[in-house]
């Protein structure tokens, strides 16, 4: 892998494209089972202008449980080995042997939601392979986290928890030159606390680190807007989160996107 540090690979805004193999996301489940259609989308994706696009093959949405190696191996590599050299793709995966086989295939960066809580060694796996890395925040876990989450002081515990993560991750031999960081919108949060996040990104920006932010269609926006229709919403959001320092925006509608970030950042 280049040895560029990740604010210099990605540059304030980039896009991640979001390409979930799963029956059950909640906004695109199904839509990319067949690998095919899947490399196609990633393709498409990139044509449109995003930095990078995000395998993933197990949801996290809200009260899913989990999968095994196997299924989630069996979901995510037919797609890589269409993409493997011609896309710059991220794998979304708490697991090391997924991590492990999407980097030989040619996979930048490892997209954690658990932070390296849910298996450490995939740490290892990143230092390995000197991959980019995103730690994200999460309370709980995906099938409960929604129950009743509570914060005193939702940017001060998120960030700390992040800073924990990241010293964790170097101590391990990741670069901390490689790190992005995600507050985690959606992940254990209620609507308040995850605008509070966005307004009150520079507490995560302290910590120095390039941060990422995925609002793309998720529920507190419906709370919003109400309606099914999420992508206006969503550009909102993306762009008052650059407005607000993040770096990289994860998005499901990438044309949209792009065209906005474009201008928000051509005017700012
Ligand atoms: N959100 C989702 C999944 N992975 N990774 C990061 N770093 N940040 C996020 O906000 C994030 C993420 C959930 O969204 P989606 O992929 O659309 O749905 P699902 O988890 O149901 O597949």
């Amino acid at each position: 892998m280049a040895d560029v540090p990740i604010e210099a690979r990605f540059p304030r805004p980039s896009v991640m494209g979001v390409i979930n193999v799963t029956p059950d996301s909640f906004s695109d489940g199904g839509v990319h089972l067949d690998p095919d259609i899947a490399a196609g989308a990633a393709r498409r994706m990139v044509d449109e202008g995003a930095a990078i696009v995000d395998v993933g093959g197990e949801s996290t949405r809200p009260g899913s449980e989990g999968i095994s190696v196997d299924e989630e191996l069996r979901r995510v590599v037919p797609v890589l080995e269409r993409l493997a050299g011609a896309v710059p793709a991220s794998i979304d995966t708490a697991k090391p042997e997924v991590a492990r086989r999407a980097l030989a295939l040619g996979v930048e960066l490892v997209n954690d939601v658990t932070a390296f809580r849910s298996d450490p060694e995939l740490a290892d796996v990143c230092a390995e392979h000197d991959a980019y890395v995103c730690l994200m925040h999460m309370q709980g876990e995906p099938r409960t986290m929604q129950d009743d989450p509570r914060y005193e002081d939702v940017a001060g515990e998120v960030a700390a928890f992040l800073e924990e993560r990241m010293h964790f991750a170097v101590e391990r031999g990741v670069r901390e030159d490689r790190i992005c960081l995600d507050p985690g919108i959606g992940f254990g949060k209620t609507l308040e606390h995850n605008l509070e996040l966005i307004r009150r990104l520079d507490v995560l920006l302290a910590l120095g680190r390039p941060v990422l932010i995925g609002f793309s269609r998720k529920s507190s926006l419906r709370k919003l807007v109400g309606g099914d229709d999420l992508v206006s919403a969503s550009i909102a959001a993306a762009v008052t989160a650059f407005e607000h320092g993040a770096t990289i925006l994860r998005v499901h509608d990438v044309k949209a996107h792009v065209d906005a970030l474009t201008v928000a950042s051509s005017l700012s």
